[in-house]
């Protein structure tokens, strides 16, 4: 019995100054694993006499009980030690600014931008998407739009022109989107509603031209079609898009090779210090050109001008990301500046809608 107090007094010393949980571990297998020495002790209950087996295996049993209870203890210890000195080193400064994920972080060319603004708009209006090759012929470039060969127009669209193939025809970079009009009317049955986004080319470079471009036109083709669609439509997109209740448009005629009726459509604005606020004013900016599809033009299509008239109009979309979003410099849309990208760039998650908003 005097053993067993000893043996006690060891194994809760070395309980107690146990100092990681390993070093625990090793002293509970010393004691009470298969070959520790209080199982040991158990072992030995076989060779005793009755009585001596009843008071030495009880006072064993409760030994074992307290070293377990000194184990358990210790172990709540250590464990607490080892999450303290983590909480202590994994500190979080909540004070920290956000950082940005990384998905959020790319931002939407402007002119990415307009194109899916322009495109929701008339999309809800009710027209379909449309597009075409870049690389196109002269007919649907030209003469089916009603510039024949060596009409003065040809010269007004500084064209650019590929080498000429075999039988001396040249293809052309499409000089504006209407080649994707005339190929949807030889294509489709009215009624034909339209709009062509598209990339444009021009030999041409200033300060407000690059040789690249932007442009959407639209096309609307029934057995009765008027100008005051034209006009509503125009009215209802211009408010849409610049995402204002009021806004005066003004036609003034106009001449292109392609309509008949044709106009140039103003919108109007004011100045408010040296910024341009579209929305009603008394100044008036020059936006599209637009008119009724001319008879030709339906004829080279293979529609019955006496059946079907429609309109049709064009506008930059360059210029009207410009006039949107005050950018002052066209060239700037071509330099793949970051920091530009960054300061008039838009999130990709915004995806712009007439129900959810445009630009937001
Ligand atoms: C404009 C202005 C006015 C136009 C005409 C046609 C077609 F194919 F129907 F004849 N497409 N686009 C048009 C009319 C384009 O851009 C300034």
């Amino acid at each position: 019995m005097a053993d067993l107090a000893e043996l006690e007094q060891k194994i809760i010393g070395l309980i107690a100054t146990a100092d990681d949980l390993g070093v625990l571990e090793s002293i509970r297998i010393d004691a009470l694993g298969k070959k520790g020495e209080i199982s040991l002790l158990l072992k030995t209950l076989g060779k005793m006499q009755a009585e001596e087996r009843k008071t030495f295996g009880a006072a064993v049993n409760q030994l074992k009980g307290r070293i377990n209870q000194a184990l358990a203890t210790r172990k709540t210890a250590l464990e607490d030690e080892v999450l303290d000195k983590r909480l202590a080193t994994e500190t979080l400064d909540v004070t920290l600014p956000v950082q940005a994920d990384p998905s959020h972080q790319g931002r939407l060319h402007p002119l990415s931008q307009v194109w899916e603004e322009v495109t929701a708009i008339f999309a809800d209006m009710g027209f379909t998407i449309a597009d075409g090759p870049h690389i196109e012929t002269d007919f649907y470039n030209f003469t089916a739009l009603n510039i024949p060969p060596h009409h003065p127009a040809r010269q007004e669209h500084d064209t650019f022109y590929f080498a000429p193939d075999a039988e001396g025809n040249r293809k052309v970079l499409r000089t504006q989107t209407s080649n994707v009009q005339i190929r949807t009317m030889e294509n489709q049955e009215p009624p034909i509603r339209i709009v062509a986004p598209g990339r444009t080319y021009r030999c041409d470079s200033d300060l407000t031209h690059t040789p690249q471009f932007h442009q959407i036109e639209a096309l609307v083709i029934d057995k009765v079609t008027t100008l005051g669609h034209l006009k509503g439509t125009l009215e209802e997109f211009f408010k849409a898009f610049f995402e204002v209740d009021d806004l005066k448009i003004r036609f003034r005629s106009n001449h292109f090779p392609f309509t008949e009726i044709s106009y140039e459509v103003d919108i109007s604005y004011s100045r408010v210090g040296n910024k341009i606020v579209i929305g009603d004013g008394e100044e008036w900016l020059e936006i599209l050109g637009s008119g009724m599809v001319h008879p030709n033009v339906l004829r080279n299509c293979g529609l019955d001008p006496d059946v079907y008239q429609g309109f049709a109009f064009g506008m930059g979309i360059d210029r009207i990301a410009m006039l949107k979003y005050g950018i002052p410099d066209l060239r700037a849309f071509f330099d793949a500046d970051l920091r530009w990208i960054e300061h008039y760039g838009f999130t990709p998650f915004d995806i712009p809608s007439l129900a959810g908003g445009l630009s937001r």
